[in-house]
Order: C-alpha cells, then structure tokens, then sequence
C-alpha cells in the first residue's frame, strides 16, 4: 500500500471544552490547547483532532453548528485557532477539523430561513414533511430521545432531527447543499488545516420514501437498515472528493453508526477515492443488548478480538484502518476494557500496548494516555450530556427504578469521557480557576499529568515508550497481522511482521495468570522489548493484565 503521513502519524483527539481552561469560566478553550502544546509534542504524537470548535449554541457541545466559518467565541475566536494552527504547525503537528455535516443548529442561517415559509429558497436545505394522520411522517426515533421529527407550528409541518431537535438534518439531495458544502470544506483546507474528521458522514444521503422502521427500538438495525449507508452516500463522497479533497494532502477520517464489515470498504478503498479511513463500532457498541447501550451484555474476548481480526482481514492491502478504543461518546476505556480497581496501572498500559501495535493509524483519546477512568457523580444533576438525560427521562417515563438506572449512567454516560482533563492534584486539577462546566473526577489527586510526568513506571511514560516504539519500526504500522488462539478466552496474543522482522504481542486481558497452553512461536528465542511489568525473563504463565512486546529472533 502507498506510504502516507497519515498512515504513519498517531492521532490524538481533544475534547475543548475539557482540556484546560484558560479565562476561568471553567470551559476549555483554544489558549488553553496552546498552553498544551508542548506537553502534546513531548509526548510524541503527530496530529491533533480537534472536537468542534465553531460557533454553536452548544446544544451538544459543538455538535450543533450555526456558522461552519466562525470559531466559537468562548472557545477564543478565529484569532486563538489562527495561533493554534500556527503553533502546532511550528512543532511539526497537524490539525484535523471536525466536520459535522448531517446536520447543523436550528440558530444556522440556514435553519431560521428554511422554517420561515414553504416556498423559502432554502426549504429544501432541510427534511420538511407534512404529519401523517395527525402523527410524525414516521416511527423513526432520535438517537437521543423521542421521536426523530419534530412540528414546527411556524408552517405546521414536521422537520427530520436524528439527533436533537436543534440539530436538523441537511437534504444533501439539494445540490446547493453540496455546494455549501463543498465550499466550506475549501475554506478550511485554504486555511491550512491538515484533515478532517467528518461526523455522522454514514447517514449523510437519505432513504427518500422514508420508511418506517419495523422496531424503531431496535437501534443497532434501525440504524443500519434506515438511517445509514443510503443510496447517494458514496456518490456525495466521491464528489466532495473529487471536488475539494483531492486538490489538498489532506486526511479525511468519516465516522459512521451504521458502518460494518459488508459496508466498511467501500467508504475507505483506495481506487474509489471517498474517505481515507473510517471509524466503525463494531467493538465500540458491542456490549449493546437489544434496547441499546442501556441494555449492556457481557462480552467474552474471543468476540472483542474478532473484531478487530475481521476488520484487519477486510482492509487488508485495499483501504487503511482506524485504531480507537474510546473517545468523547464513550466510556473510559480503562474502566470499559480494563479493570480500573485492581489493575489500573496494567490494564491501562495492556490498552496502550494493544492501541499502538495494531495495522492501522491509531487515535489516542485525551486523558487515557494518563488513564483517567469513569466518574460515578452521586445524581443525575450531575450530568449534561444530552445523549444522558434524554436516555434518563425515557426511563423515568417507562417507571424504571430510577437507582438502578443511575448506575447504568455511572457505567455508559458520555460524560466519562468528558470529565475535565487531569494536569496535577491543583484545585479542579488544574483545569481551571473557575467553575468546571462539568465536576473533576475525584480521582484526579492520584491520577494526573505532573504526578506521572517523572515517573518512568507511569501509564504515560508508558505511551510515549510505546510511541516511539511504532515509530521507529514501521513494521507496527505497516507490517502483516495475525491472530493467534483466536478462541482464547483470556489472552489476545498476536503477530505483526514484514519481510525484516517478527514481533509478537501477548495481552491477559484477565484478572488471573493465564498460562500459555502452548509455547507460541518458541517464545524462549524471544526478546522482551517492552513489558507493563518490571520483569524480564519469559515464563509459561502471564500475570494478570500482563502485556509483552517480544521480538522473534
Ligand atoms: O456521534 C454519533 C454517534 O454515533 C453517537 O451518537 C453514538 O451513537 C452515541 O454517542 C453512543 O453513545 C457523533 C458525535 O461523535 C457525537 O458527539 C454527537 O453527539 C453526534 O455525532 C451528533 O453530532
């Protein structure tokens, strides 16, 4: 496959509104992002995604964009991006955008005009349908909450919102749309910008008949069958392409619900010119029972490893893949894949070993290089996701014990991620003079930047071990991958070589010592590179949450 930047580079992503705060009013912003920049270069990364940060009436947290061109105002304004940008361009870092473009904020122009009458000229840059006996146009819910379609009384007819009602869906069928589009996209890529990641881009084209969902409830097939993949999406994105992106070296990186193995390559192959790589969930929402992430199953490793196998396997020599294991939507992924009691320590840095060894570009998520875990705040005052009270008030309107909830929210609220970024034992860890928008972890004493910055056993210490490590053999990045004792429920131990060298990673992703039923590989004419425990020699058993990178001699 051709060698790019972007293939090479480590992703980190930040959260803005959480990472450090520099005004005091207890919400990061771009300056505070500046401040960083050093630590970010020192700890080896490449290229920064950058959660929204343009002006927004902060519905869900940028998400929710009412002018693509301006940078919020709280955030710092176009002045602070322009530093930014210069600044991290300086020290050899690249910024991608992130791109909401299925939807904008009901207070867009765009928006306010559209509502105004039937026969606007920008009607058409919105969903707008007439009631169905006295009903929404269909069963179709919101990924938050409620029906996905709401009346506006101004004309008395329904508008499409997937998401919040303050995020209506854009009508990509409209070509003035697309050119809209398109055009921002270039204002961008003209400024300079090295990438984006394009939000939601899955449910960009429409299923125009709409159909109703046979078990709207149902969201993990709702959204594959109806909302995701439709008829125009990779016509939109080989235009958006062809128009805009490939005049630029650029990285382009679509999230997509929706997105599976039998959809997956066609986003991302390289002779059809759409997307670089794309985000699938296919680990992410894999504890997801019938009713959704709500609903949580056990999952046993042999499934979780699989995933990442198949993905491997489908891209392989074709399209380039994407290594997550959490971001702003999701859980900690200490406290999710790991064991944030016992095993902090291990399991953070078993996580790191397998982020950072895997084929793929791979995206760390802010505070996980240090592990910062979930928060269980004591009630739902606590919280502000939106994704998180409208899941809560649905399950008070279905009468659900509301204690037994909370711990549900404890377990998948996306504010786990969100909680502010941990810079030392200071007062609100350092994230800010002010008033957190949403509480420190009261964890932050133990788990923070300063008291791991000089410790060598520390989870970052750790990462940036393992990222020189992947930069300096390419093997890591480029190298073949292969699964061995796929059906072990215990240990992930994998392979990754190219024609000059073998390496060989073995994960207990348990809280037992496993021992290894067969020696793979003749591991005793094995070196040790890197280890999460300080010991050396190999044994026949692995320590809970052990991780070793060995290279094959
Ligand atoms: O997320 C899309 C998405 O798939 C999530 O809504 C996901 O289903 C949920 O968070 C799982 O818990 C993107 C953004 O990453 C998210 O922050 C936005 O809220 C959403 O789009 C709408 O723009």
């Amino acid at each position: 496959m051709n060698k790019t930047w972007w293939k090479e580079g480590i992703v980190y992503q930040i959260y803005p509104r959480s990472y450090k705060d520099t005004t005091g009013n207890g919400v990061g912003d771009i300056y505070g992002i500046i401040e960083k920049l050093d630590y970010l270069k020192s700890l080896g990364v490449d290229i920064i995604w950058l959660c929204p940060v343009y002006q927004s009436p902060n519905d869900d947290n940028g998400y929710d964009i009412s002018d693509y061109r301006a940078i919020s105002e709280d955030f710092g304004g176009s002045d602070a991006f322009d530093k930014l940008l210069k600044g991290m361009h300086k020290r050899g870092l690249k910024l991608v955008m992130d791109l909401v473009l299925n939807h904008s904020s009901d207070e867009h122009e765009w928006f306010k005009a559209s509502r105004l009458s039937k026969d606007n000229p920008y009607r058409d840059y919105y969903f707008w349908k007439p009631s169905k006996d006295e009903n929404p146009p269909n069963n179709w819910l919101s990924f938050f909450s409620g029906s996905a379609w709401k009346k506006d009384e101004l004309t008395d007819e329904y508008f499409l919102h997937l998401f919040t009602k303050k995020q209506p869906d854009l009508n990509w069928e409209n070509p003035k749309v697309r050119q809209e589009i398109h055009d921002i996209v270039e204002f961008w890529c003209k400024k300079g910008v090295d990438g984006f990641r394009m939000d939601v881009i899955s449910l960009i084209s429409k299923q125009l008949d709409f159909p109703d969902s046979p078990c709207p409830k149902d969201y993990g097939n709702t959204i594959k069958n109806y909302y995701a993949n439709g008829p125009r999406i990779h016509e939109y994105l080989n235009e958006l392409n062809k128009k805009v992106l490939s005049k630029y070296d650029i990285m382009t990186v679509g999230e997509g619900p929706g997105i599976d193995l039998n959809n997956g390559l066609d986003y991302v192959d390289e002779r059809r010119n759409e997307l670089n790589m794309i985000f699938h969930f296919d680990h992410m929402f894999i504890d997801n029972g019938p009713g959704g992430k709500y609903d949580p199953i056990d999952v046993a490793l042999p499934k979780f490893k699989k995933v990442f196998t198949d993905w491997d396997e489908k891209l392989k020599g074709k399209g380039w893949g994407s290594i997550f294991l959490g971001n702003h939507d999701f859980s900690r992924m200490v406290s999710r894949f790991g064991n944030d009691k016992d095993y902090h320590l291990e399991s953070a840095k078993l996580l790191a070993m397998l982020l950072l060894t895997m084929r793929g570009t791979s995206y760390i998520y802010q505070g996980d290089e240090i592990g910062m875990t979930n928060v269980a705040y004591p009630s739902i005052e606590d919280y502000n996701d939106v994704e998180t009270l409208g899941s809560w008030n649905d399950a008070k309107a279905r009468g659900e014990n509301m204690d037994a909830f909370l711990k549900l929210v404890h377990r998948q609220s996306r504010d786990n991620a969100r909680t502010p970024m941990q810079w030392n034992s200071s007062k609100n860890a350092g994230f800010s003079e002010g008033n957190p928008w949403l509480k420190v972890n009261p964890n932050y004493n133990s788990i923070n930047v300063e008291a791991q910055i000089n410790n060598p056993n520390s989870i970052l210490n750790f990462y940036k071990t393992m990222i020189r490590f992947r930069k300096e053999n390419s093997v890591m990045v480029y190298g073949d991958y292969k699964c061995l004792y796929p059906e072990d429920n215990n240990l992930f131990i994998y392979k990754r070589w190219d024609e000059k060298s073998s390496y060989i990673i073995l994960l207990n992703f348990s809280n037992k010592p496993q021992a290894l039923k067969t020696n793979p590989l003749n591991l005793n004419q094995s070196e040790l590179l890197i280890s999460n425990l300080e010991e050396g020699k190999f044994k026949s058993t692995l320590l809970p949450w052990e991780a070793q990178l060995r290279k094959l001699i």
